[in-house]
């Protein structure tokens, strides 16, 4: 098999500077000449997203278990782009993905297996760089805004089921990362675990919880 690009996830909680740190990964890869996509969940800007967006915002109501669905759909209307993409030699970074599904709806009380189920067989990511970081320190970076989840209960709850996903997964394709430390620090750690991704890998696209 020809190499394809490899699927990075970052993942994290409010505030952890995950939009900051995929924008800095992207600059370096571009920087070194290697092609990258970036993507983020949910996407508002498709009819789903739209809908996602407008129950963040708190501006519509949505059953638990409805929301959920919503926010798996919006990732599996982009899974065959991503498919495309890696095969094509890109590197996709996508600015949260299943985990984060799995992570607040069981944080809601909804079952981690129910959770699980809509995202099982989705391209599964190749490294999960998990940004963490204790709700004191995200506080610290501006207080919680205005969003739904934005909240430092629900912000603890979703992090204890991001390490219950962690122990599940392989090490070596989910790494945590203190992100408590200054963005350059992070930055650098972020590059230094993903460039061995870069070069091109030649195993198959793997599928997620498969
Ligand atoms: N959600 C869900 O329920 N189910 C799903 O399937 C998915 C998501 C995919 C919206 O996500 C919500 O959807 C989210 C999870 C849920 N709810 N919550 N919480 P989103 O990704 O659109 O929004 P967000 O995660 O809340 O993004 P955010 O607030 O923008 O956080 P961030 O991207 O991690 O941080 P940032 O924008 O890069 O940085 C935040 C601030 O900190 C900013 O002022 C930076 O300049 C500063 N910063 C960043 N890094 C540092 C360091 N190292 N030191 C100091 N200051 C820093």
């Amino acid at each position: 098999m020809s190499t394809r690009g490899a699927f990075i996830v970052v993942e994290g909680l409010d505030r952890a500077g995950k939009t900051t740190q995929v924008s800095a990964l992207q600059t370096r890869l571009e920087n070194e000449g290697i092609l990258c996509k970036l993507l983020k969940f949910p996407d508002r800007t498709t009819a789903i997203g739209q809908m996602i967006d407008s129950y963040l915002r708190s501006q519509s109501e949505l059953d638990d278990r409805a929301i959920h669905l919503l926010f798996s759909a919006n990732r599996w209307e982009l899974a065959s782009t991503i498919e495309k993409l890696l095969a094509a030699g890109t590197t996709v970074i996508c600015d949260r993905y299943a985990f984060s599904g799995v992570a607040f709806s069981a944080a809601k009380g909804l079952t981690f297996e129910w959770c699980r189920s809509p995202d099982v067989s989705l391209p599964a990511p190749d490294l999960t760089l998990f940004l963490d970081i204790t709700p004191e320190a995200a506080r610290s970076r501006g207080g919680y805004g205005e969003e739904r989840y934005e909240k430092e209960e629900m912000q603890r709850k979703v992090r204890e089921v991001f390490r219950r996903i962690s122990s599940e997964l392989d090490e070596a394709s989910w790494v945590t990362i203190d992100a408590g430390r200054d963005l350059d620090t992070v930055a650098d750690e972020i590059w230094s675990v993903s460039r061995p991704f870069t070069k091109g890998l030649s195993i198959p696209i793997q599928r997620l919880w498969m």
